[in-house]
């Protein structure tokens, strides 16, 4: 059922177990789609911002936080990077990030909500960046799951998951099946990436994420950092390969080619963002 962004006296908030997380604006859009509520803002601190279901989902001047974590330990470290595809994603945040990597040749993005897409381009236009106007850039809106269903194997070289709350219509982004074609669907080498909720906020659905995808692919390891408008603003990503724990080690070359151009990845922070497992985690991960 769709929830609508909740607003008061200049204030835009998401509500989450008894706490709110909250950015002073305005709304610009509020919509209803044939999946979700859209809400765009405009907040004082960070610019721009989306909300689906009344969830933040990102922010113009908080978005690289997110985006940059998500991607760059995959594309750094996956054997090849010829071919990648991002699941969700609507707001152009993660294919922008991908594209930056020249090895990229085509990159499938499949997101099932074509209104996210349309007003993200409009009103948040710095998120994709170039990515809508890459001629290496395919867009098709459509259902992620079932895309990855259909798949031939070993297709990608990488593949990414930019959804959101396990709820509506991203909950099937978080369950066995689905992780089982995305390992079939990707080549020898290659990444799998998926955004992992909070461990605090979210503390179940992270430790059960971890866990199903250690299982379907024999490795796979969170990293945590922040993103101070989500629930707790204590994030993760969870990162699996098949050959090994290959995403913890970012291929210099890759690395140093786009490092610069980040405002919080580096392979140092990479590093510590690995280690930095809470021990309450560590523990049940360990059970
Ligand atoms: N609770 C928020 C989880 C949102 C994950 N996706 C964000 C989309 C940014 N491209």
């Amino acid at each position: 059922m769709s929830k609508a962004a909740r607003v008061s006296g200049g204030w835009i908030d998401e509500h989450h177990e008894g706490v709110r997380y909250g950015l002073a604006g305005v709304v610009l859009v509020d919509e209803q789609s044939d999946f979700q509520r859209i809400t765009v803002v405009d907040s004082e601190r960070y610019g721009r911002g989306l909300l689906l279901d009344g969830c933040w989902m990102t922010a113009e001047r908080q978005e690289r936080h997110y985006h940059e974590a998500l991607v760059h330990p995959a594309l750094c470290s996956a054997k090849a990077i010829e071919r990648i595809l991002v699941i969700g994603g609507g707001d152009g945040g993660t294919a922008r990030e991908c594209l930056r990597h020249r090895g990229v040749r085509h990159l499938d993005m499949v997101e099932i909500d074509g209104l996210v897409v349309e007003l993200s381009k409009k009103h948040l236009a710095s998120l994709g960046g170039g990515c809508w106007d890459d001629p290496r850039f395919l867009l098709t809106v459509g259902d992620g799951i079932a895309w990855a269903a259909n798949c031939a194997d070993a297709s990608y070289d990488v593949v990414i998951v930019d959804g959101s709350d396990p709820a509506g219509p991203a909950e099937g982004l978080f369950n066995r099946r689905f992780f089982e074609h995305c390992r079939r669907i990707l080549r020898p080498g290659g990444v799998f990436a998926t955004q992992s909720e909070s461990p605090e906020a979210f503390r179940q659905v992270h430790l059960d994420t971890v866990r199903l995808l250690q299982d379907v692919f024999g490795h796979a390891d969170p990293l945590y950092g922040w993103v101070p408008m989500y629930p707790s603003g204590w994030w993760s990503w969870t990162f699996a390969a098949a050959d090994g724990p290959r995403y913890q080690s970012p291929l210099p070359e890759r690395a140093a080619a786009v490092a610069a151009g980040c405002q919080i990845w580096s392979p140092r922070w990479q590093t510590g963002a690995f280690e930095a497992i809470p021990a309450f985690i560590e523990r049940e991960l360990s059970a």
